[in-house]
């Protein structure tokens, strides 16, 4: 499937309601009201919300014009917001060897499932990723990062149960440039933004690739789990300003009507998004596309 029918399917729980406050309706004061309103309970927040209601209510539309072509204005109001937040991730991940991707994010957000499904990508364009289990917290998380190495064909390295991840993630660096890995990807485990120990463990992970390559780690990826919608901010704000934040993945479009989150997200904090989860199979990470997102979010 590609990218526009996914997404389209994976935001039917949020575009719904932006949708049906668009269909069927005459142009005029009320329709900016209910689209305000679609808005905001997709969760794009109040100050774009806003600022998109004002802009297609002050619109001079044409005489015959339809709600199709309300929806196309709207999508182009969501689509110029989005667009410079648009970003060839996969592409952008070459220059150094190994490429190190730190993966991080709060307890359950699609850590591990993610760093699967970006391998599985690398892998499929001719790349030898390295998978690193260094939530060693948990014998699980390893189990688990284990299954899909095993699933998807590629490297992987782990250590004990509750061995010191930033020792592991060094060992693993070696491991790759012994065995010509050309990613690295490492699984952390998660942490709640309110965790300063937990934070720390991060910083000193990175202190470890640094003894390596002094510009590792190369992109250090933020997971935000789409049914968090707007209240995600909150692990932005920490992860950005504690652990400094490449660019963010959105899980779970899928199963949210919040997914409208990704626009108060760009708004506020001006990240790139790398990615957009929408499933829980392998194939269900695709590359971000600002276009395809905010047609598929007015349903057209
Ligand atoms: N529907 C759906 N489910 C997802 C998506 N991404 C991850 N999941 C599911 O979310 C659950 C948690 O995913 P994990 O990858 O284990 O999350 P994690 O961040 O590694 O969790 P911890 O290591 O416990 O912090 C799993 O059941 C995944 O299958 C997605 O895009 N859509
Ligand atoms: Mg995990």
């Amino acid at each position: 499937m590609g990218f526009f029918s996914k997404i389209k399917s994976a935001l039917s729980k949020t575009s719904e309601k932006i949708s049906l406050s668009i269909t069927g309706k005459k142009i005029g004061e009320n329709l900016a009201q209910e689209i305000e309103d679609a808005l905001i309970m997709a969760d794009a927040g109040v100050e774009v919300s806003l600022e998109f209601s004002q802009k297609i209510s002050s619109k001079k539309f044409p005489k015959d014009a339809t709600d199709i072509d309300v929806k196309k204005s709207l999508s182009d109001e969501i689509f110029n917001l989005l667009k410079p937040y648009e970003f060839d991730f996969f592409e952008s991940c070459r220059g150094r060897n190994p490429y190190i991707i730190l993966v991080m994010g709060v307890n359950g957000n699609g850590k591990t499932t993610s760093v699967a499904k970006i391998a599985n990508i690398f892998k499929n364009s001719g790349r030898r990723p390295l998978l690193v289990a260094a939530d060693t917290f948990r014998a699980a998380a390893v189990e688990q990062l284990k299954f899909w190495a095993e699933k998807i064909n590629v490297d992987i390295c782990s250590g004990k149960e509750k061995a010191d991840a930033a020792g592991l993630v060094f060992g693993a660096i070696e491991q790759a440039r012994r065995n010509g890995n050309d990613i690295v990807l490492v699984d952390t485990a998660g942490r709640m933004q309110n965790r300063d120990d937990l934070l720390a463990e991060l910083e000193k992970m990175k202190r470890a690739m640094r003894k390596i390559d002094d510009t590792a780690p190369h992109k250090s990826i933020l997971i935000l789990d789409g049914l968090t919608g707007q209240a995600t901010h909150a692990q932005v704000d920490v992860f950005l300003h504690k652990i400094g934040v490449d660019g963010i993945i959105i899980t779970k479009l899928d199963g949210t009507a919040k997914g409208g989150a990704l626009m108060s997200l760009v708004r506020k904090y001006q990240t790139p998004i790398f990615a957009v989860g929408v499933g829980e199979a392998i194939d269900d990470l695709k590359p971000f596309n600002a276009r395809d997102y905010a047609d598929a979010i007015v349903g057209l």
